[in-house]
């Protein structure tokens, strides 16, 4: 690069970093990731350390980052809020190990080794101990009096416990946003049409920010303290401090440990990396520092960073990369979501070309468009996803997404229910996506209870291109099975014996084995009772299916849509040309087990009443509201109350909500 390359992309990477620290600090609202705004100042710092004359008072590596905000007084900090310097890689870790045991002549140093929190820096100063002030880092020498907001915080700690402390003490922390009250906050947001907080650091910055302490006192934020600014009066080491600050009430991270030498910082490291995920707030690397305050005090400070001290930051969780295009991946059981196609991007420690966007609305309310420029987050073992877009960026008009009106897999129609986030396929019985699913509950006990059919060889039958639709099962051959590894001449005997034998299923466990959404056994049943034959119920609509008792709007609409598809009444004729027939119930009054009977339902049900009263009356009972000497039967559920007492009184027979499953069970109408 040449001087004025470099005196020119400087002047440009100032102007951005400006730019973003202004929506960051004062707006709020980054819109980059943290990654994104670490290299253009890494880059400046690169082309300042080779072009020392281009430094600038002005330029932003000349500070500790932090727009002083409008509405807050300004405090000095009696000594200097610091910062650390960074590491990124192992190889930065044991030239920072190197330097210290250089430094201080000694090759055993211990550290205290501390998660480092994503939060806002703070001082808390306790005068005879009692918080006086609460100031915000700023840009380390001078800080926003945020006191009025600080002391809304739980776990601030108003006064101190024990005794001991010095008369003046100045505790250094982060205050943060836990994750469980970040998406709780951001769930009632959504809620009321608010817009919700970007990350849960932004939550804490944002919140102790508000000009109004009892806004911020609504916001779920907590503090941990990790230092004091002075040594005064304190013990000797970093961890007894700490120590001795837990006695006098202050919450400290319950992960800090005492480590060994670079082994020590490096497990230390890889530890938290693995139980990141689980620790309820987010950190986003770990900090090492050197135990012994003599220690720190030999080493002491270049610029503002102390030499004592180093962040061992982890991957970032958020990149920025370009969406190249949107995909659709059709899942077994036919739900359609839209997939990412990414620029590859280095991303929480592996490289992402593809990340989910959810679906439908999720797409429409991040308005992410192919061609934009988005952040990628992926947080520990967490499927990556698209956090957003980065709308300033868009350069020309980009096309919104539609979802296709046909199935990718199989062209099938694709429905999507207006209660539903999902969309789906409608071609259950013949999308490739779906067979092995579709195949697999087909052949279920409960369903067409073909025995022998596991898993496994339904996988196996697949794969080797010999079924694609459940009617192909029927016309399989001796040979064709038993060529099938693991498949001996008598197992293969037997499973098509099983296939042979499940021909004559009754017509409820045919359709419930099509597999059509939201019709378990129990509507499959009520379907059957009420239309009789595979025929009438493929002619019905979707307002005679209303008619059925147990049948809503939503499953008449998705027993249309099946019945519907020209590829599902195919699969329905070959079942049907192979000599698979579902046989009609026996409806007669007269016939059926509880015909004649008088139920009444009490007490907590674990099923819906409505569900309930179908099932009794598809076996012929009646079902009445109060109990008298008509009833023959009271199916009590929890915390029954006057109408088993009365039943009791009149001797009329009781029946558990479990006996009652049970029964249903033995009359094929299991619900489990
Ligand atoms: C965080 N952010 O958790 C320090 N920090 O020490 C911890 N920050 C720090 N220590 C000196 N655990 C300056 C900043």
């Amino acid at each position: 690069m040449t001087q004025v390359q470099a005196h020119k992309r400087a002047d440009e990477l100032r102007r951005l970093i400006g730019y973003h620290d202004y929506r960051y600090y004062v707006l709020d609202d980054p819109e980059v990731p943290d990654a994104e705004y670490d290299r253009l100042m890494r880059e400046l710092e690169t082309i300042e350390t080779r072009n020392p004359e281009l430094v600038t008072a002005q330029s932003p590596t000349q500070r500790v980052s932090g727009t002083p905000m409008e509405g807050f007084e300004t405090v000095q900090h009696r000594v200097p809020m610091l910062s650390l310097a960074n590491a990124f890689s192992d190889q930065e870790v044991t030239d920072f190990h190197r330097r210290v045991t250089q430094g201080l002549e000694c090759k055993d140093i211990t550290f205290a080794a501390e998660p480092k929190l994503d939060g806002v820096a703070i001082s808390l100063t306790y005068i005879n101990g009692s918080l006086v002030t609460a100031a915000s880092r700023g840009d380390g020498e001078r800080g926003e009096n945020v006191t009025a907001n600080v002391r809304t915080i739980r776990t601030v700690p108003l006064k101190l416990h024990a005794k001991g402390w010095p008369s003046l003490l100045e505790v250094r922390g982060e205050i943060y946003m836990p994750r469980a009250g970040f998406d709780r906050f951001n769930q009632k947001a959504l809620e009321r049409g608010e817009k919700p907080l970007v990350n849960p650091r932004n939550g804490a910055a944002g919140s102790l920010r508000q000009l109004d302490p009892q806004l911020t006192a609504r916001r779920p934020l907590a503090f941990f303290a990790y230092g004091t600014a002075s040594r005064d009066q304190l013990p000797e080491t970093q961890f007894e401090t700490l120590s001795q600050l837990k006695e006098w009430g202050f919450p400290v991270n319950p992960e800090i440990r005492r480590v060994k030498g670079l082994g020590g910082c490096l497990d230390y490291h890889a530890q938290m990396a693995a139980r990141r995920p689980r620790l309820g707030y987010d950190i986003d690397g770990v900090v090492y520092k050197v135990d012994r305050y003599d220690q720190q005090g030999f080493l002491g400070f270049i610029s503002k960073a102390p030499r004592w001290a180093l962040a061992h930051k982890f991957p970032a969780e958020e990149e920025l990369t370009r969406l190249l295009d949107i995909d659709i991946q059709v899942g077994r059981t036919g739900a359609l979501t839209p997939v990412a196609r990414l620029q590859p991007v280095f991303v929480g420690g592996v490289t992402v070309a593809n990340a989910t966007l959810h679906n439908e609305d999720e797409i429409r309310r991040k308005d992410v468009r192919p061609g934009d420029w988005v952040v990628v987050r992926r947080a520990g073992d967490v499927i990556p996803e698209v956090a957003r877009a980065i709308h300033q960026r868009r350069e020309t008009e980009l096309a919104e997404f539609q979802m296709p009106k046909n199935c990718p897999e199989c062209g099938s129609a694709v429905e999507r229910v207006e209660s539903e986030a999902v969309a789906r396929c409608s071609g259950g019985l013949i999308c490739p996506a779906q067979r092995k699913h579709c195949i697999r509950h087909f052949a279920t006990r409960k369903a067409m209870d073909i025995e022998g059919l596991g898993d496994k060889l339904v996988d196996q039958l697949v794969e080797a291109g010999m079924v694609h639709t459940v009617a192909d099962l029927y016309s399989l051959s001796h040979e064709q099975i038993a060529s099938l590894e693991r498949m001996g001449n008598k197992s293969a005997e037997h499973v098509l014996g099983a296939i042979k034998a499940s021909k004559k299923p009754s017509l409820d466990r045919l359709l419930y084995a099509l597999g059509i959404r939201e019709v378990g056994e129990v509507t499959a049943h009520s379907l059957a009772v009420h239309f009789k034959t595979m025929k009438a119920l493929q002619q019905a609509s979707k307002e005679t299916l209303i008619e059925v008792s147990d049948v809503g709007p939503i499953v008449a609409s998705h027993v249309a849509a099946f019945f519907q598809q020209e590829n599902n009444r195919q699969v329905i004729q070959a079942l049907n040309d192979a000599g698979v027939e579902g046989q009609p119930l026996q409806d007669k009054a007269g016939e059926k087990p509880l015909a004649g009977e008088v139920w009444v339902l009490t007490g907590a049900l674990s099923m819906p009443r409505i569900q309930v009263k179908n099932l009794l009356e598809s076996l012929g009972a009646k079902v009445t509201a109060s109990v008298s000497a008509k009833t023959s039967t009271l199916l009590a559920g929890e915390a029954a109350g006057s109408k088993l007492a009365k039943a009791q009184k009149l001797g009329v027979s009781v029946i558990s909500e479990s006996d009652f499953l049970k029964y249903l069970e033995s009359q094929g109408l299991g619900v489990s």
